[in-house]
């Protein structure tokens, strides 16, 4: 039978989800929304023939809705998500699972006490082709040890309310999460380092900002986070091993011949340079609730990412190296 899915935050990429599961997955359909934009979300619903909800609450609640997508705004995550383990309803939490590790820490040990894995969390950097043959190589040494990884995460434009600690806990989340799944390594320790801003970015806003993690091995990573980078949506991740490097290419699959050049596209956003992960991720998460085996990111990856997230924020705030440590991961993740 189709899994009945509900959809709290009709936003972005609450609408994508909503999209992607009614139009491209197998075995789930969206049956109810919830938004405090009350309006858009009623207006969406009647369009989709779903009931909308006031609250998320009561969307998580309702016997129509078997598991739930939670893609509201950052802050308000960790109430949703301990609310669906509080009915026992499996739950996609884009990232970040919560705005710090002490609210992931609430969430793992609700799921802990529940004694199942419920959660999964949207790093969907591990459902991309690239990534996905990144870590191939890795796992086979195809090229010996990884020993220096050197990223970038770039934006084309952030509005006004995207702020400092914002490149980390919204943007450079993915790579902490990405690389440690990459590397089947934990951190010890993040640096951070504030350059010379563009002239395109706002007073509540550092950008770029790099960030230098180290790995319980001794690799290293750089990552630079540049939000307002104006030419596109730009991801590099390029591994330097013993023989080799490997790296990601942008995906194109046409190329332009013009006026005396040759040139492919950027991708312009999210939605388009990584669609075929998003829809992937989709299916593998809706296929292992049916087989009841969540394989995705847990929330024990969300909490670890967490971890490393207010190391960074610490590194920020004092330019010191700051080191990082998780305590023992609980049996139900091992
Ligand atoms: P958005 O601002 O377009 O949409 C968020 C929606 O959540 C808005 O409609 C807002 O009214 C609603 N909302 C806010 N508080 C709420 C509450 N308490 N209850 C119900 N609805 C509430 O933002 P966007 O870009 O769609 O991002 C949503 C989430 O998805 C964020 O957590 C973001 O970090 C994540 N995200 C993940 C991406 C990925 O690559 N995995 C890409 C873009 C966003
Ligand atoms: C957004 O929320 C995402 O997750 C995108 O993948 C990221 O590139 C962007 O910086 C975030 O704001």
């Amino acid at each position: 039978m189709d899994l009945k899915v509900g959809v709290i935050g009709t936003g972005a990429i609450g609408i994508e989800h909503i999209k992607r599961i009614n139009e491209k997955v197998q075995g789930a359909y969206v049956t109810a929304v919830s938004d405090i934009n009350v309006e858009q979300a009623q207006r969406l619903a009647n369009q989709i023939d779903a009931v909308f909800f006031e609250t998320g609450e009561e969307l998580i609640a309702s016997p129509d809705v078997a598991i739930v997508v939670v893609t509201s705004w950052d802050p308000t995550h960790e109430k949703y998500v301990l609310e669906a383990i509080k009915h026992g309803k499996y739950v996609f939490c884009e990232k970040p699972l919560a705005t710090d590790s002490a609210g992931c820490k609430r969430i793992v040990d609700a799921e802990v006490k529940a004694g199942k894995k419920l959660v999964q969390v949207g790093f969907m950097r591990r459902y991309d082709r690239g990534y996905i043959e990144l870590k191939e190589a890795i796992e086979t040494k195809k090229f010996g040890e990884p020993l220096m990884l050197h990223c970038a995460h770039r934006n084309p434009t952030a509005d006004e309310n995207y702020l400092t600690p914002m490149a980390i806990i919204n943007t450079g989340i993915h790579e902490i999460d990405a690389l440690r799944w990459l590397l089947q390594e934990d951190y010890v320790s993040a640096q951070m380092i504030l350059p010379k801003q563009t002239s395109f970015t706002h007073e509540k806003l550092h950008d770029p900002q790099m960030l230098i993690l180290e790995t319980v091995s001794g690799i290293h990573i750089d990552l630079e986070i540049f939000v307002n980078c104006q030419f596109g949506y730009d991801i590099k991740c390029d591994v330097v091993c013993e023989t080799g490097e490997i790296g990601l290419e942008d995906p194109a699959y046409t190329h332009v011949k013009a006026k005396g050049k040759n040139y492919t596209k950027i991708a312009p956003d999210w939605q388009t340079r990584f669609v075929e992960a998003y829809d992937y991720e989709f299916e593998l998460w809706v296929r292992s609730i049916q087989t009841g085996n969540l394989t995705g990111p847990t929330a024990w990856d969300g909490y670890a990412a967490a971890v490393t997230m207010d190391a960074c924020g610490k590194a920020r705030d004092t330019g010191e190296r700051t080191l990082i440590q998780l305590p023992e991961c609980p049996a139900l993740y091992k």
